[in-house]
């Protein structure tokens, strides 16, 4: 192995990465999946950059068989030139150097994302290798980094073999890099197709007419490739959103508009359509990132729209002078929108800092909204479309109205009817919040097995008669009327929609508990959207979960044990003779002590934790299975009626 001989620089540059190594969290997050993934996106973030900025339009992924990954991008390619003080490659700087290049403070570089800025460096430092090719002005250049542990047993990490190099001629232009992240430090090595095609399907909407193109070559049949391109970019992305409900008018609003100069400029820009539902679903981003949280931006937003459209109203009659303004709420109610600023220096707040903290972010926004919306507003080819949000927000106060009438009615009612709903809730004798678990159990006959079978001290059961409400299609007052609805408010103790409150919470795990059939799935599908609409801070902050319980029991003489999915049950029984297999068809088929061992047991069950990751793809799939449209419903649940491969919401399984 040649080694150059900076070693100066070489020291320096051996401290920096090996930091990384040290504690890779601080640099990635965590180095189970999701630090695995955020790898990738560093990578993948340089790529976009150059397309940002016009330089590139085709950014491709491929997942290779050996769990490294490739990323290309036709841009400029990162510099070949010699840097002046290091003394080494621009390839070799923007790996090797921890926060280094003209790209990393962002003055210099107008928007590369806050905190993902970590950069390329740090991919280096956590790689078993990095190969990276530069193709510019005919020429193919090449360098290698890789990190092994030397005969001291010292790491060294992000080494490069050589300098970069010239290797031949090419016509193509661009950067091409290969990484194959390390065992050593990572849980997984194994990224998630999924998780992958998603962000880039995002990132695709989010980058208007970048070609992107995923291609996994792990599969054994074939290596399938996907590509993803949206000239529409977020305007594609309000159309996908509303794609299974009704919109209101045809075309999503669209506006852009840059405030301020320099390091200060702030680029925005909004898609909005309404639809004939009652949710207001809002995405919004800063360089690309989701800003799940909210924040500055998403005030602006709220704020402009509400006086834009109120100053609308009174214009055209609609208010009169004696009239009260709509509140803003009004003027969402079933406002699919997605917000995108670029900007500089972008600081991030709130539990998991995703939520934008810059004051001038508000102040951009309003400003855009009100000078780009009112134009929109007034043309008259748009008249129709101006009338018919001003409707509906006008109807959307008078049900409002009803609705604060029919909560406070509620309140008292629940007051007095307290009794007969914690009567349905068998609840567990301990009082400590931090412990105690709720069961939410589809069906009479399971619900009385798990009364039986429970650890009373912690577990609770809430049996479910029929199926919950369908709240998608409902204001909150009649969410408010339904039986199975107010029972699980009244158990969980923390009040929805406005209300909430999570440190009202009585249990620190809601589980739900239903068959592994259609109609189990429809359960769970239902009580998830009533989570993720009335309470989803219970779901933000990793209480809510789905029990998992067996398909098969396997007995042997007196050994008993289970299978969860048709795999284990292979692995189970491979080389087993004499065997009786019982597939459970319902969890009203277990006996307590059953139920106890394989489900409700925490030293055995298996959980999985339901997050929102990624909502803006929670919120099409509860579209999907609770809006209107029939067809694409039944298509989806036919699909994945396996109870396995739930991916309603985004899933982490916990053994505990
Ligand atoms: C597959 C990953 O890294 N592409 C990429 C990176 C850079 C450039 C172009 C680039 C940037 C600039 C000038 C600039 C980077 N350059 C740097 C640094 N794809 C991928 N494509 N010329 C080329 O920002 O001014 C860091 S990344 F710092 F060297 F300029």
């Amino acid at each position: 192995m040649q080694h150059h001989d900076y070693t100066v620089d070489d020291i320096r540059v051996m401290e920096g990465l090996e930091a990384v190594r040290v504690r890779p969290g601080m640099y990635i997050g965590s180095t189970g999946s999701r630090g695995l993934h955020h790898m990738l996106w560093e990578i993948v973030d340089n790529a976009v950059d150059e397309a940002a900025n016009g330089f590139a339009n085709e950014i491709s992924v491929t997942l290779n068989k050996d769990n490294s990954v490739t990323v290309e991008d036709n841009g400029r390619g990162i510099p070949v030139g010699i840097h002046e003080k290091l003394h080494i490659s621009g390839v070799e700087v923007v790996y090797t150097q921890l926060h280094a290049g003209g790209k990393f403070d962002n003055d210099a570089y107008g928007f590369s994302g806050g905190l993902h800025g970590v950069g390329a460096s740090v991919v280096n430092a956590l790689s078993e290798y990095v190969e990276v090719e530069v193709a510019t002005a005919g020429k193919l250049y090449r360098i290698r980094f890789h990190s092994y542990e030397d005969e001291n047993g010292i790491m060294h990490s992000g080494i490069p073999t050589a300098p970069l190099e010239e290797v031949g001629r090419t016509r193509r232009q661009g950067t091409r890099v290969n990484f194959l992240p390390d065992k050593r430090v990572f849980e997984t090595v194994e990224m998630s197709y999924d998780v992958v095609s998603k962000r880039i399907n995002e990132l695709a909407y989010l980058n208007k007419g970048v070609l992107f193109r995923l291609t996994d070559c792990r599969r054994k049949d074939e290596s399938r490739t996907r590509e993803y391109k949206y000239d529409g970019g977020i305007v594609d992305f309000v159309s996908y959103l509303n794609a299974d409900k009704t919109p209101l008018y045809k075309e999503p609003i669209y506006f852009k508009g840059i405030r301020g100069t320099g390091k200060n400029t702030i680029i925005v820009e909004i898609a909005m359509q309404h639809n004939d539902g009652y949710t207001e679903s809002m995405f919004s981003y800063v360089n690309n990132i989701p800003t799940t949280e909210g924040g500055t931006h998403e005030t602006g937003f709220r704020s402009a729209l509400t006086k834009v459209m109120n100053d609308y109203c009174r214009r055209i009659g609609l208010l009169k002078d004696k009239d009260a303004s709509l509140s803003g709420e009004d003027f969402r109610e079933g406002l699919t929108a997605v917000i995108s600023l670029k900007m500089s220096s972008i600081q991030f707040e709130g539990q998991t800092k995703t939520k934008l903290g810059n004051t001038e972010a508000r102040a951009a926004v309003e400003s855009v909204v009100i000078d780009e919306l009112i134009p929109i507003l007034e043309d008259l080819k748009n008249a129709e479309l101006a009338a018919l949000i001003s409707d509906k927000a006008v109807k959307a106060a008078k049900a409002r109205e009803a609705a604060r009438k029919a909560k406070s009615m509620a309140r008292e009612k629940s007051k007095l009817e307290n009794a007969p709903l914690v009567g349905k809730l068998s609840s567990c004798t301990g009082r400590n919040a931090e412990i105690n678990e709720l069961f939410i159990v589809e069906g009479d006959s399971a619900g009385g097995s798990a009364k039986q079978g429970r650890d009373r001290r912690f577990q609770a059961i809430l049996p479910l008669r029929g199926k919950p409400l369908n709240v998608e299609k409902r204001r909150i007052e009649q969410v408010l009327e339904n039986d199975e609805c107010r029972s699980i408010i009244t158990a969980l103790g923390t009040g929805i929609g406005e209300d909430f409150e999570l440190k009202n919470l009585k249990y620190n795990k809601v589980i739900i508990l239903s068959d592994a059939d259609q109609d189990g799935a429809h359960i769970r599908a239902l009580l998830l959207t009533f989570f993720y609409r009335y309470t989803r801070e219970l779901i933000t902050s990793g209480h809510v979960y789905m029990g998992m319980p067996p398909l098969y029991k396997v007995q042997k003489g007196k050994e008993v044990s289970y299978a969860y999915d048709d795999d284990e049950l292979a692995r189970l029984t491979k080389g087993m003779r004499g065997y009786t297999l019982q597939r459970y068809k319902g969890l009203g088929e277990m006996n307590p002590e059953q139920l106890w061992e394989t489900t409700l047991n925490p030293e055995n069950r298996s959980l999985v934790q339901v997050s929102i990751e990624d909502a803006a793809y929670v919120e099409h799939l509860v579209t999907l299975l609770m809006g209107d449209k029939v067809a694409p419903r039944k298509e989806y649940i036919t699909e994945h009626a396996d109870f396995n491969k739930i991916d309603t919401f985004e899933q982490r399984v916990t053994t505990e």
